[in-house]
């Protein structure tokens, strides 16, 4: 008998195939989120999960679940795992870094570029038939080329997003819990370190890409957004409650802010229904990863993490509590 593992969403199908190789495996290929209790109900009896982040795994779960081993997250981000108690009940942890380093980037600009220049928001004018018209200030947005971006967070990705505004010869700022070493700093476009503070006051750009975690709850709530220039840009692809989404559509609404590009959301999939009435805000459904190469890769990635873990190896992306 291989032993049972559960896929909890849908995922390429040769992914489950090279998994069958391994285990006995149940899927869920809907497009429906397991909710928690039938999460709960499904892992039982399973030794193992292939999850998104998504998927919460919290200590009560873990508590009813004796013969789960380990859960492989299909996502760098793992800030629905409660990693202490799953140290504590001895499920091992993984997830799926690097592999979405560069797919993730390149949607952060074209986020901003987006909001920057108002291309939804053009787009729909111009499905909408009012393209009888023009004025000169029609839609005038913000360049990108001669700016200031500012990242707060800049891990692999940071990196990856600083490094591309080379072309754009935009100078980068950025915060993050610690400072880069010179080579990293050259790399990201001589990123310059600054407070958080100096961050939100200067950056024409900002973009948010640090990992969610109780300590970086709200890092963006109304005092930050009052520091910002009123002409300056806000990208989240991060995590949802990086952002005070309250306190973001208020600066949005009142052009305390110029736009926002939002990739993740406060209690997602469900999002504040008053964005939808903003015009100055491009909205998308947490798809920044989402390019065919690296879903698979991804999905690869934490297939591997999963079958190394429960076969006595040390899983590739192991995940350990500080
Ligand atoms: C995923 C993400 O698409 O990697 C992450 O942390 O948020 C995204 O890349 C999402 O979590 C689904 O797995």
């Amino acid at each position: 008998m291989k032993p049972a593992i559960l896929v909890a969403r849908a995922i390429f199908p040769d992914i489950l195939t090279y998994l069958s190789a391994h285990f006995e495996v149940e899927s869920n290929q809907d497009d429906v989120v397991f909710s928690p209790e039938e999460l709960m109900q499904r892992l039982k009896g399973k030794v193992g999960a292939l999850t998104t982040s998504s998927a919460r795994i919290s200590r009560e779960l873990l508590q009813q679940l004796p013969d789960l081993k380990m859960v492989a997250n299909m996502a760098v981000g793992y800030d629905n795992f409660d990693l202490a108690a799953m140290t504590e009940c001895g499920v091992l942890a993984s997830n799926t870094p690097d592999v979405l380093n560069e797919t993730t980037a390149d949607f952060g600009w074209a986020l901003m570029m987006a909001a920057a220049r108002r291309i939804t928001e053009s787009e729909h004018w111009l499905r909408d038939g009012q393209w009888n018209k023009w004025r000169y200030d029609y839609f005038l947005g913000a360049d990108l080329h001669g700016s200031t971006l500012g990242i707060i967070g800049m891990g692999r990705i940071g990196q990856a997003i600083a490094r591309r505004s080379t072309g754009f010869n935009m100078r980068v700022i950025y915060h993050n819990r610690s400072r880069l070493s010179p080579e990293q700093e050259a790399y990201a476009n001589n990123a310059q370190y600054a407070s958080k503070e100096e961050v939100l006051r200067q950056a024409d750009h900002l973009m948010l890409i640090l990992p969610y975690s109780a300590a970086s709850h709200h890092t963006i709530g109304a005092a930050e957004l009052a520091m910002m220039k009123p002409t300056a840009t806000l990208i989240n692809l991060a995590r949802g409650g990086i952002v005070d989404d309250v306190a973001l559509i208020a600066a949005l609404r009142d052009k305390r802010i110029a736009a926002a590009g939002l990739d993740v959301f406060e209690n997602e999939p469900k999002f504040h229904p008053d964005f939808l009435s903003l015009s100055n805000v491009v909205l998308t459904p947490h798809i920044a990863s989402a390019s065919e190469a690296t879903r698979r890769a991804m999905a690869k990635c934490a297939a591997d993490n999963l079958i190394a873990g429960l076969s006595g190896q040390t899983p590739p992306n192991l995940l350990k509590l500080f």
